[in-house]
């Protein structure tokens, strides 16, 4: 917690004014949808009629299918997502109660999903011609959703010096890091930095061994031409705003400062025609729930097809999960960690000001008593949110403890509310 707070006042003292909205956005908003899209969704996890199981913005890699680049390359031509819609997307955020969208601009890969001066491009590369992420772009501002974009710094398979891990060929025969970053790297950024308007986020990832200098250029850029975007610490060497942590998972204990769990809808994060593991609202709501319960940021990726569509289940799943945030926008937007630090039993708790806790209900037990561990200061009252109604539950003592009387079934089959307040 004090590296986050001494990092966050390194940052507002050093770029000046980070952006209070983008602040607002990522502290307050708790809810983002992450998107992994490119070429390989294209591939969907398979090459030459062969599937290879794992993450499928991978397939290219020497641990899965080993593409040679210059074949990678050269499938860009066959890439082209007609059915591509922005405001589709940008509705489906909303719809889904999340305040900002990330994209993958370019993946470790190296093919840029925007018209670049590098011609390994989806304007320029494929019958698409069109540039998606100008219209995601155009598509948020107008929903009044947040916009940032994923670039892949250190890694880029398919450039002389950039592929796998800083100094190599795609090949695997050394090559120059500086090259690659100096003709492609550092003028990307730049393009992305300057081309889509304000971003409220820009998502370095995999730092590996990149050299401080060349990580230490790319954040005074963006500070530069982006002074109200907040970066995350996948920059590498102790830079960025906010703390990313390891992928999938929420966790286990409270964390103090600006930080966020990035989680996929199924197993991939980009689209393998496989992949039907979906989370269901339950599970989605769950973990949102309690990652802010943390004290973090949820941001929930999905991965559009070769075609450009979300899958169908995950649109579903994510919809149902948003008609139950938007019943209780106070669970997760703005909300507090929980008091207790950790997971409870039945599910887990985020507070709203001083003297309100918010109790969510995943679990809901069966001898109907819901049990808040060690809590002895007396509550002026908790209520139950059932629908429109609001049910007054009768409070018992057991060992110094509070538990809830509850009826005996749960008015919301998805997770019910609780409201606890204390006297002033
Ligand atoms: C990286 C990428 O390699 C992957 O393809 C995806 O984009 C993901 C969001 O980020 O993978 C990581 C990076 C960091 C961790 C795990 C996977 N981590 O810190 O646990």
């Amino acid at each position: 917690a004090e590296s986050m707070d001494k990092m966050w006042g390194e940052q507002s003292a050093e770029g000046g004014d980070v952006n209070s909205r983008s602040l607002g956005l990522f502290r307050d908003g708790n809810y983002a949808m992450f998107i992994h899209w490119g070429l390989y969704s294209n591939y969907a996890g398979r090459w030459n009629d062969k599937t290879y199981y794992g993450i499928g913005e991978w397939i290219m890699n020497r641990n899965m299918a080993g593409i040679p680049a210059a074949e990678y390359q050269a499938s860009a031509k066959s890439f082209n997502p007609v059915d591509f819609d922005a405001r589709a997307i940008a509705g489906l955020a909303k719809d889904a109660g999340m305040k900002y969208i990330v994209i993958t601009s370019k993946h470790h890969d190296g093919f840029a999903m925007f018209d670049s001066e590098h011609p390994f491009n989806i304007v320029d590369a494929t019958p698409f011609g069109r540039d998606p992420m100008k219209e995601l772009a155009e598509a948020c501002r107008e929903a009044g959703l947040g916009f940032g974009f994923y670039y892949s710094h250190n890694q880029d398979w398919t450039s002389p010096g950039g592929s796998g891990g800083p100094g190599k060929n795609p090949d695997g025969s050394r090559a120059s890091f500086d090259q690659y970053f100096k003709e492609k790297c550092y003028p990307q950024v730049k393009e992305i930095c300057t081309n889509y308007g304000p971003l409220a986020i820009v998502w370095f990832d995999t730092p590996g061994k990149m050299p401080k200098e060349h990580v230490v250029a790319l954040r005074d850029l963006v500070r530069e031409t982006q002074p109200g975007a907040l970066l995350c610490s996948r920059i590498g060497h102790g830079m960025g705003d906010y703390v990313s942590h390891g992928d999938m998972e929420v966790p286990p204990e409270n964390i103090e400062g600006l930080w966020e769990t990035v989680d996929t809808t199924n197993d991939s994060w980009s689209y393998a025609w496989y992949d039907s593991n979906w989370k269901g609202p339950s599970e989605i709501l769950h973990r949102l729930v309690s990652t802010v319960a943390r004290g973090g940021s949820y941001m929930l990726n999905v991965g559009p097809d070769g075609t450009g569509v979300v899958p169908a289940p995950c649109q579903t799943f994510l919809r149902q999960a948003g008609d139950w945030v938007r019943r209780h926008p106070e669970v997760v937007y703005s909300a507090g960690p929980s008091p207790w630090g950790r997971a409870l039993p039945w599910g887990d708790v985020t507070t709203a000001g001083e003297d309100t806790l918010q109790l969510v209900v995943f679990d809901w037990p069966r001898d109907s008593k819901l049990h808040l561990p060690g809590l002895q200061s007396p509550i002026k009252s908790a209520v139950l949110l059932d629908g429109e109604k609001e049910v007054t539950l009768e409070v018992e003592r057991n060992e110094g403890w509070t538990t809830l009387l509850l009826p005996c079934k749960a008015p919301d089959p998805l997770a019910s509310v609780i409201k606890v307040r204390f006297d002033e």
